[in-house]
């Protein structure tokens, strides 16, 4: 009788014999291209382990992540490792918004504001994979009309990552045929270019940060829900990422306010808030994040008009490190060992028509939602 691993060798021989790459034993797919590797698993269209050239020529796993990809669905601190957040990423102020003076109640999940939409949210949805091949993936998701709490009409919607020479590609669609809805979408993906193998520090303040275009921030208040107000980052000040392109991410670690720089009362130290970027010229490189000591350096280009930092301030240490990173068993993922980089539309700017960003954030019948960035690994 012929066994199930026999089957599923059969059907990998198959896909390759059609240049289509079949998931491993555990689920996961692997892409690849010159200089690069990135494997995904459809809970969350997460991306799993993503490979670069170091320094030495050696292969580094630079995001965040398990080794067991049936853990993601249970980890109780669910950080969105690297996966889709949706219908509308980030937060919604107070749990409301308003669609032609209908107004809307979504769920309170954290401290009085909705979070990545709740119990709505896609990062904890197992999604299809709807087409894939040597160096390119789709995975795809239908999310009913108020599945959750107050997110009105049919979404579907899909994401293609794609890897070229060095370069990691990633490609959200997504309509809205049955009704006007907030769809705001991002790639949720956590970075830590040294893959917790310099044994100097874990922490992520030695890597360096650049934002050429990115002068303006979101003032935030301590629940990290944008005021209203944009303000502007003096060079060399807390905020600053734009004036220089060697500033460290920490460059402000010792100065007063930067535990409580991201809010919860002192308590959130860093960074976990949105830059805009402005007057970027078409496919400028918009940020830089590279460190010293892997030599790694990633370059961002997207059609977004901005992007969240959070550094890591809520990692408690009880997180374990894929087998691919660290240098000893006992490391855990801590407290400001990571940044997390999200290019995306305005947080909450559903609920602020001064920005003009409410008819970008709303989807609705005969429109198509697009949103692509890249990511560029070379050598500092
Ligand atoms: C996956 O596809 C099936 C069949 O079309 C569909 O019933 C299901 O809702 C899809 N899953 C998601 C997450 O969209
Ligand atoms: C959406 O679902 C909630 C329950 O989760 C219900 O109270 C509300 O009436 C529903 N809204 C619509 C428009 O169906
Ligand atoms: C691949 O990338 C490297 C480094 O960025 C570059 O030198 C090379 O020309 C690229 N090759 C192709 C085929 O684009
Ligand atoms: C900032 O503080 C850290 C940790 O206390 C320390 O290691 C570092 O030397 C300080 N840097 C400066 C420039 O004072
Ligand atoms: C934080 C939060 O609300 N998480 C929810 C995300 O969605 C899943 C499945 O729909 C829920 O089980 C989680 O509680």
């Amino acid at each position: 009788m012929r066994s199930t691993a026999f089957l599923i060798a059969a059907l990998a021989e198959v896909s390759s014999v059609l240049g289509a790459p079949a998931p491993a034993a555990d689920g996961r797919y692997t892409i690849s291209a010159p200089g690069i590797k990135a494997s995904f698993i459809p809970y969350g269209a997460t991306l799993t382990n993503l490979w670069v050239k170091d320094k030495n020529g050696k292969d580094i796993d630079v995001v965040l992540g398990y080794d067991d990809v049936d853990y993601y669905p249970k980890d109780p601190g669910h950080p969105v490792y690297n996966a889709i957040p949706g219908r509308y990423a980030n937060r919604i102020g107070k749990a409301t918004y308003t669609i032609d003076g209908v107004v809307y109640k979504t769920q309170d999940n954290d401290g009085g504001n909705t979070l990545h939409s709740g119990t709505n949210n896609w990062s904890f949805r197992f999604w299809n994979v709807t087409a894939v091949s040597a160096d390119s993936i789709t995975f795809s998701i239908h999310d009913p009309s108020n599945s959750s709490l107050g997110m009105i009409g049919a979404v579907d919607s899909s994401v293609t990552y794609s890897v070229t020479n060095n370069t990691w590609n990633i490609k959200i669609t997504a309509s809205s045929p049955e009704a006007k809805t907030p769809v705001l979408l991002t790639q949720h993906t956590y970075f830590n270019l040294d893959a917790y193998k310099n044994p100097a520090t874990d922490l992520i303040w030695d890597h360096n940060l650049h934002l050429p275009y990115s002068k303006r921030y979101l003032e935030a208040d301590q629940g990290a829900l944008p005021t209203g107000k944009i303000l502007t980052a003096a060079p060399g000040s807390i905020n600053d990422f734009a004036s220089k392109p060697d500033l460290l991410f920490g460059h402000s670690r010792n100065v007063t306010g930067f535990k409580g720089n991201c809010g919860a009362d002192g308590v959130c130290e860093g960074y976990n808030g949105y830059w805009l970027i402005e007057n970027a010229p078409k496919d400028a490189v918009v940020l830089t994040l590279s460190s010293a000591f892997s030599g790694v350096k990633a370059d961002l280009r997207t059609d977004q008009p901005g992007v969240v930092l959070y550094s890591c301030s809520w990692m408690d240490g009880s997180a374990i490190l894929k087998s691919t990173q660290g240098i000893s068993p006992a490391q855990r993922v801590v407290k400001s060992s990571c940044v997390a980089i999200e290019a995306q539309d305005y947080p909450d700017g559903i609920n602020r028509p001064e920005w003009g960003r409410v008819e970008e954030q709303l989807l609705g019948p005969g429109e198509k939602y697009n949103w692509e960035s890249s990511w560029t690994f070379g050598l500092v």
